[in-house]
């Protein structure tokens, strides 16, 4: 054997190691996590095949937010649900591309976890051929037994998770994920069908060199987060270098090159969207719970993301992520420019 192949390390054997290190560890998590992982590369290999198979173009159908649906996001959807849906691990799913809850089909056995996902985001890049992404997020039931989950097992706040993943296709496929004992990256070798680790406790660099907002929606935003950019381009009287600026308008892919080089998205609230666009539950919350075990931070505006409750299934939430001190930089814009902002925000958080 070639002697790096002796250092391999595939993603089953990791996460395996991982909850090995945990005494009395059922091997459930690891299971659940080794499914989403086979998901992840079922997806991964119709998105990459997306053109040559001409499944490309919107189906009829259009989701709860009103966007029409990609066939690659009905794919993932009933992948990642059908993986999960007769395993005894899983309870009840979340899917942003749904109502309502996921219930686990009569005559299955439901399990211990709770499995937030959505499927394919930022899918309006399928047919440009840009990055896109799938985020999963993990939740223990709350409580104990083996009926079927509920809405509340569902709308727990970040702090509970006990793992999040995601998946990013790009000029490769990596799948990055946490059970809170780091953030590890792992990148599919076609070939072997294998996830590699590539990438072992990922934090966040210093200095940051990235921020990545839609500066088309910037007329809308509120003048704190107007300052704020300034501040990040370097225009105001302080004497520091300017961040470069990059936006995909995919979280995952703009998430996942911060995370590597440092740096912060921000996707605000503003005067047509007053709870910003992206939802807590499938995208903040996973994504704040990588941050902060890659040492980073993310927020709302007002405090930690993994703080707030969530009161319903598709909320929405302004969301600041990324190296912390460029998020606790924002945080003080907002309070210094956007009281009025910040008092109706606080009524309705
Ligand atoms: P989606 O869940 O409908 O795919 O939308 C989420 C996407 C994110 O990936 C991205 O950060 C954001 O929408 C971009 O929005 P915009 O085009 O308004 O900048
Ligand atoms: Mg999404």
């Amino acid at each position: 054997m070639p002697p790096d192949e002796r250092k391999l390390v595939t993603i089953e054997r990791h996460i395996l190691d991982q909850q090995g290190q945990h005494p009395g560890a059922t091997g459930r998590l690891t299971s659940l996590l080794y499914d989403i992982a086979l998901a992840a590369k079922l997806i991964a290999r119709e998105t990459t095949r997306a053109g040559i198979a001409n499944i490309l173009g919107a189906t009829a159908s259009e989701n709860v937010h009103g966007e029409t649906q990609q066939k690659l996001d009905v794919f993932a959807d009933q992948v990642i649900f059908r993986m999960n849906d007769h395993t005894g691990r899983v309870c009840v799913m979340a899917s942003e591309e749904h109502d309502d809850l996921l219930h686990i089909p009569q005559g299955n056995k439901p399990g211990y976890y709770v499995l937030i996902y959505d499927p394919l985001d930022g899918s309006s890049n399928i047919d440009v051929n840009a990055p896109i992404g799938t985020i999963f997020a993990i939740h223990r039931r709350i409580e104990p037994g083996d009926g079927r989950g509920t809405l509340a097992d569902v709308l727990q706040p970040g702090h509970k998770l006990i793992a999040a993943a995601y998946v990013i296709y790009g000029s490769s496929t990596m799948m990055v994920y946490s059970t809170g004992n780091g953030v590890h990256g792992f990148t599919l070798d076609p070939s072997i069908g294998e996830f590699l680790l590539s990438h072992s406790f990922i934090t966040i660099p210093t200095p940051a060199k990235y921020y990545s907002a839609n500066h088309g929606k910037q007329k809308f935003w509120t003048a704190g987060v107007q300052h704020y950019i300034e501040w990040l381009q370097g225009l105001d009287a302080a004497d520091h270098a300017p961040l470069e600026h990059r936006y995909i308008g995919s979280l995952i892919a703009d998430f996942h090159r911060n995370l590597l080089r440092g740096g912060v998205f921000l996707y605000p609230a503003d005067a047509r969207q007053p709870s910003g666009k992206l939802r807590l539950t499938y995208e903040a919350q996973p994504l704040a719970f990588l941050a902060a075990q890659a040492g980073g931070y993310a927020s709302d505006g007002v405090g930690d993301i993994l703080d707030l409750q969530p009161k319903s299934l598709h909320q929405r939430v302004p969301l600041f992520i990324g190296s912390r001190d460029l998020v606790e930089q924002a945080e003080a814009f907002l309070r210094e420019y956007d009281q009025v902002w910040l008092a109706q925000y606080h009524t309705a958080r």
